[in-house]
């Protein structure tokens, strides 16, 4: 059913600042209505008389010359008619490509809502177009990571999702979960008879089918969310090691001030570069030590907030002198979790062994995290290239190709496939407790609305607006 959302919006779809074209988009039941008395085609027809989906030569009417106290257009503009239901909202649209300056679009949108249409909401033209069932929750969360997308790994990711990849999937597995549920309930009406319609054993199989299913696609998630968020990585140790060289190095900029004074950096000095593919937020960090100097303990302060937000340390040691007990406190302090140690100024006779490092952090690798020890020289950029194919390979298998099979990017999605697989968890123990169908089919029905959340058969209020609100304008 068609969902109008009674309103007729408008909003400019393009960046704000001059640009050589802007759009600005009307979607709703009186679009093509409202759009001509503010539009009107060279060639002298209505908007309504327009060929669907083609451009037309027109001019822009502002509200003074609408009024008659301007005679002049506001702006030509090309201007194209998609009527329902081949449009992106599934409604009448109106898009009306103007030249890219913030007054002309400006004063295109104000004679748009003079004439009766209000502007949109972040997010709103999607929200219709998922409401209009263009397109299901999974491929609107899509638009929304294809437009924010900064690497082509997430990029790819973004498209596979908004191809639908992940939808059929999820629908392929429902449909499996509906057909056996339907078998089993049709049991259920012919109790009495003692008919079964489907053996204990299938179901099983179909459960476990589903289970086994259900963790692969849960397993994706870890690359997944890496490939949409990216990795936050920050590179800590004592001062003076090379951490701001390190930075600079990777960034090709000189972003951090690098001296040979210990204790230069004090603030985190937060950028973005482009790792093997990856996106990664580079966090350089105050050295850690102790100081008494207010400060520098700031500094150190916000290091140690960084460390607990980081999904990756970059524990930095200097190669050109011996360990020092300082050094060998931080290893044991903060060369946990996911980490990967930074030997510098390999361009110095070599101080420090790799073995000395692993015994003071041996305990660590029992967590499953295998520690990594890569030696550079970030004043003369040698073994960058190791260490970021390093960092790559602590977040990715080697075979990792984004774009080919289904795989989860969104904590939305892996908590209904986790929800999903706890309700088929349950169904199997049901019938490993001889419980009755009803129960057994309970816990499916409860699987298939888990199932049904991320796709948006089922959805509530407020996860739309969780998901929309994001959007920019115009989209
Ligand atoms: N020989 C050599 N010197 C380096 C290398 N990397 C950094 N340095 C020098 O080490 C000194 C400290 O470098 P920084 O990058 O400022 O060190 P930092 O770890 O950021 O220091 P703080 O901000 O004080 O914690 C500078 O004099 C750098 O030129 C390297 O690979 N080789
Ligand atoms: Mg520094």
């Amino acid at each position: 059913m068609e969902h109008s959302g009674e309103d007729t919006i408008c909003a400019i779809a393009t960046p704000l600042g001059e640009g050589g074209v802007g759009i600005v988009r009307v979607s709703g039941e009186r679009a093509i209505a409202i759009s001509t008395k503010v539009v009107q085609p060279r060639n002298h027809a209505t908007l309504e008389q327009l060929t669907s989906h083609r451009l037309y030569l027109s001019d822009v009417h502002s509200e003074n010359t609408l009024k008659g106290s301007d005679s002049f257009p506001l702006d030509e503009a090309l201007v194209v008619v998609m009527k329902k239901p081949r449009s992106y909202t599934g409604e009448d649209v109106v898009e009306i490509q103007t030249h890219g300056g913030p007054l002309i679009l400006q004063s295109t949108c104000e004679a748009l809502i003079q004439q009766g249409a209000r502007m949109a909401e972040p997010g709103e033209f999607t929200k219709r177009a998922f409401l209009n069932g263009r397109l299901d929750l999974t491929q609107a969360e899509a638009v929304l990571d294809t437009i924010q997308a900064t690497t082509s790994s997430s990029l790819r990711t973004a498209q596979s999702l908004l191809r639908g990849t992940l939808r059929r999937e999820v629908e392929r597995l429902k449909e499996e979960l509906l057909t056996n549920l339907a078998h089993l309930e049709a049991g259920m009406d012919f109790v009495e008879e003692d008919i079964s319609f489907i053996q204990t054993a299938q179901l099983e199989r179909v459960l476990q089918n589903a289970h086994s299913e259900l963790q692969q696609l849960i397993e994706t998630f870890e690359e997944g969310r890496i490939v949409r968020e990216g990795i936050k990585a920050a590179i800590i140790g004592r001062p003076n090691v090379g951490k701001s060289s390190l930075l600079n190095a990777l960034l090709k900029m000189d972003r951090a001030i690098v001296s040979p004074d210990p204790g230069t950096t004090r603030d985190v000095i937060d950028e973005s570069v482009n790792i093997a593919g990856i996106h990664m937020r580079l966090l350089d960090t105050a050295g850690l030590r102790h100081t008494e100097d207010f400060v520098e303990e700031e500094g150190i302060r916000r290091t140690k907030e960084a460390l607990e937000e980081a999904d990756l340390i970059l524990f930095m040691i200097d190669g050109s002198v011996e360990l020092s007990e300082e050094d060998r406190t931080l290893l044991h302090d903060h060369a946990t979790g996911r980490c990967l140690i930074v030997i510098n100024k390999n361009d110095l006779p070599n101080q420090v062994e790799t073995a000395d490092i692993l015994a003071i952090v041996r305990r660590e690798e029992k967590e499953g995290h295998q520690l990594q020890v890569v030696r550079i020289s970030a004043k003369n950029e040698e073994g960058l290239d190791t260490l970021k194919e390093t960092i790559r390979s602590l977040f990715f298998k080697s075979n990792f190709e984004p774009g080919q099979a289904p795989i989860v990017t969104h904590l939305r999605h892996k908590a209904a496939l986790a929800q999903a697989q706890e309700s088929i968890s349950q169904a199997q123990g049901s019938i490993k407790a001889g419980m009755d169908a009803e129960c057994i089919a309970l816990d499916m029905r409860a699987a298939l609305d888990s199932l049904g959340e991320i796709t948006g058969a089922i959805s509530t209020e407020d996860i739309l607006d969780r998901i929309f609100r994001d959007f920019c304008i115009g989209k």
